[in-house]
């Protein structure tokens, strides 16, 4: 246990308890970052708000949640026991099954001897005459640490929209990120979705087998491909198992960091027959690869419309009523820059007598009533309501942190007009603070593992270059956040992502910069430049022994 730290995560005594390294949050990346700095024989102490380990899949535990990557790469690669010994029940793990892997890798690990849970940080402030992080939570404890590393996750910040008259509803609300941990019966119940995202998609369905009744509350539709989900079949474990090494090796090659194959060639280079046959391959297999049908669906518009177009002609297939098939068919936003969706039934779940899809864009939701909610049509009754609206993503939950920096400047200052960063890792103003998978890095496009991993080791390895030079502060310069900020926003401009109003650009929060948050160069490229910042001797960044610091207050 850290110098001065009781179980409970309080401070002893008056004064503040000190360590080398406060993480915040014990999803994947805390977990690792927690393990790499063990290794570092650093002074850690982890705090979660959640009563346990798994972040984002500690939360969101809504009916039919479950990862769009498939299990045998949504995993670690870091140890090969690890990835030897664990056994995936199906291709796409749902919710429970990843969340007791990440309890697994927590035991295995012993990392939760060192997680204060249950305890929300609530702010965070630079101490410039010592060089360290003051962090405050909502236990009222105070913990002093030299470093602070943001793991909060990218989609943490669950959001519900301002909707008149919500808090008038009698009857029972959820949101799919902060799903109840006992078991929801939607039996006999008349049910309302407002949202049609990935959690939707997958809530619905399951929703709908049990309810008398469910109301779909649509504003956008959304392109979805199906997953084929299936139990793991014996030789698909033993096939990666036998090559994880190369399979990871080369999924770092890809631009989302998934191993998959990607058929390096333009859609309009194709024929129609062949583009069409691509198409339905990769329809019939499943999952995401489907984007990796030809080489420039995100890049270009025309090749774009040749996949939307085939994802429309299969939603007009599955629907049976070709009011609600049109209704369900996305028209005004690429394939793609929305996230595309994976699913297991959804479009077909519209074809069950006891499923209405409500589009709000014909009828308008005016308000949420004491017994349901009114659109500009009709009334609905309702016993629940399910949000499924989505997240403050990327930024919403740093922001939500009172962070002070050097000079009294606060980060919700700092980012003002949108998150400024280096690499997606650091930030100019904020000494010894690390985002992992941070806005400005490739994250959310990315496999969401094979990211935390790299940054988690870049983050391990600067730390041990600056305890082997007796550095205290590290941070970039302004120029070379400036160059990457700017660079972040030319690689999301040469995609066609800025053209949906999706999560991805801000777009989903009504007041929020309008900026593209995750770094669209793709992963290769991205880690190469991690990569060079590390062996040139992190040139991009100002650093500070504890002797230069003290004469500098001099
Ligand atoms: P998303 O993808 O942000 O989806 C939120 C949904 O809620 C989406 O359909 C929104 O419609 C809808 N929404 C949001 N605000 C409103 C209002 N005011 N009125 C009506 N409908 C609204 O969140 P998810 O949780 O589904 O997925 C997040 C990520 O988790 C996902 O991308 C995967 O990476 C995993 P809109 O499209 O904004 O019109």
């Amino acid at each position: 246990m850290p110098n001065g730290m009781n179980a409970q995560g309080g401070a002893c005594g008056a004064a503040a308890a000190e360590v080398d390294v406060v993480i915040v949050g014990a999803g994947f990346s805390g977990m690792y970052m927690l393990h790499r700095l063990r290794g570092l024989g650093m002074s850690v102490v982890v705090f979660e708000a959640g009563a346990d380990v798994g972040g984002t899949w500690y939360w969101n535990r809504y009916p039919g949640a479950r990862c769009d990557i498939e299990s045998m790469q949504y995993s670690f690669s870091f140890s090969d026991a690890l990835q030897q010994e664990w056994r995936w029940s199906e291709l796409y793990a749902a919710q429970p099954e990843i969340l007791r892997y990440a309890g697994h890798v927590a035991d295995r690990l012993d990392l939760r001897r060192d997680i204060r849970f249950s305890t929300r940080v609530t702010a965070l402030r630079f101490d410039e005459a010592v060089g360290r992080w003051q962090v405050r939570t909502d236990r009222g404890a105070t913990v002093s640490a030299r470093f602070c590393i943001m793991a909060t996750g990218c989609l943490s910040t669950a959001r519900v929209p301002d909707f008149p008259g919500r808090e008038r509803f009698a009857g029972e609300t959820y949101h799919t990120g902060a799903w109840p941990h006992a078991r929801v019966d939607f039996s006999g119940k008349r049910v309302g979705v407002i949202g049609t995202g990935s959690s939707a998609i997958q809530a619905i369905p399951e929703i709908a087998g049990e309810a008398a009744h469910l109301f779909v509350f649509q504003r956008t539709p959304n392109f979805s491909v199906p997953s084929r989900n299936q139990p793991m079949p014996p030789e698909h474990e033993r096939g990666w198992k036998a090559n994880y090494a190369e399979r990871r090796r080369r999924a770092q090659q890809v631009r989302n960091a998934i191993f998959l194959h990607l058929n390096d060639k333009s859609a309009l280079a194709a024929t129609e027959e062949e583009r069409h046959a691509e198409y339905e391959a990769r329809w019939q297999a499943g999952g995401l690869p489907f984007m990796a049908a030809f080489n420039d669906l995100i890049f270009n518009k025309g090749s774009n419309d040749t996949a939307a177009a085939f994802v429309r002609s299969k939603i007009r297939a599955l629907v049976r009523d070709p009011a609600v098939a049109e209704r369900l068919t996305p028209k005004d936003y690429p394939i793609g820059t929305k996230r595309l969706c994976v699913d297991n039934g959804y479009f077909e779940t519209f074809n069950r007598p006891n499923v209405t899809l409500v589009d709000l864009r014909e009828t308008p939701l005016e308000t949420i009533t004491s017994d349901g909610l009114r659109t500009s049509a009709a009334h609905y009754r309702l016993d629940s309501i399910v949000f499924a609206t989505g997240f403050d993503a990327m930024t919403g939950t740093l922001l939500g942190i009172d962070i002070t920096g050097r000079d009294g400047r606060t980060l919700r200052d700092a980012w003002a007009d949108g998150p400024c960063t280096f690499l997606g890792l650091t930030i100019a103003g904020f000494p010894n603070l690390f985002t992992i998978t941070g806005p400005g890095s490739p994250s959310v496009i990315s496999n969401m593992m094979v990211s935390i991993e790299q940054h988690v080791d870049w983050i391990t390895d600067c730390l041990a270059h600056l305890r082997a030079r007796g550095v205290t502060t590290i941070e970039p310069t302004s120029p070379a956040q400036d160059a990457w900020t700017a660079h972040v926003a030319e690689a999301g401009a040469k995609t066609l992502y800025p053209l949906a109003n999706s999560w991805y650009t801000g777009a989903n929060i009504p007041g929020k910069p309008r900026v593209v948050l995750p770094y669209l160069g793709g992963f290769p490229l991205y880690r190469q430049q991690c990569d060079a910042v590390a062996a040139g001797g992190y040139a991009e960044f100002r650093m500070q022994t504890s002797h230069e610091a003290a004469a500098a207050r001099l």
